[in-house]
């Protein structure tokens, strides 16, 4: 009997612990923005992604979304010489196919796509993004500190990332706990 209760109250708060992690993650959305490449053109031939790229600043846990038809286009996610050549036959990361394609730009670094249907690369069909770490200054991955690891220390302290990130790991801690007992 005792162990029933217990078992229900584990379940419960079980519950409780989780809906807490959808609404710190939910907490993301006003921080992360999504960005759907070329705007209202999406991945198609024809467009500037040049351009497009340079009209945002993108940092750490922002999303792009490629939308095209599914079979018309694709994204590979490729080295800077790969988006350089237009030759995919090295140099990819990643390929995504679906016709929505979401990529979390998860690290401060350059990424490079291009799409792989014969001739869009060349046609224009490729860009790169610069992302920054948040909160860091734009347009400052000049200095020599870029080339090191991403900081997972967060130097302001009101900053709402870091508070949300360890009250992500507080939960997922109590969950682990829950688990055991
Ligand atoms: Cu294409």
């Amino acid at each position: 009997m005792k162990k029933e209760i217990k078992l229900r109250y584990g379940i419960s708060f079980s519950c409780f612990l989780h809906a807490s992690l959808v609404c710190v993650l939910l907490l993301c959305g006003a921080r992360c923005e999504t960005y759907t490449v070329g705007d209202e053109d999406n991945w198609s031939i024809g467009v500037n992604y040049l351009a497009w790229s340079t009209k945002y600043n993108f940092t750490v846990d922002d999303i792009l979304v490629f939308k095209y038809t599914k079979g018309e286009h694709n994204v590979y996610e490729v080295s800077e010489a790969t988006f350089r050549s237009c030759d995919a036959s090295s140099g990819v990361v990643a390929k995504y196919t679906t016709g929505s394609d979401q990529i979390e730009l998860k690290e401060a670094k350059e990424y490079w796509f291009i799409c792989d249907i014969s001739g869009h690369c060349l046609d224009g069909m490729r860009f790169g993004v610069d992302v920054s770490q948040a909160g860091a200054a734009s347009n400052t991955t000049a200095s020599g500190t870029s080339a090191s690891a991403p900081l997972p220390f967060n130097p302001n302290p009101n900053n709402a990332s870091e508070r949300g990130t360890s009250v992500i790991y507080l939960l997922l801690v109590l969950d682990l706990l829950l688990k055991f007992f």
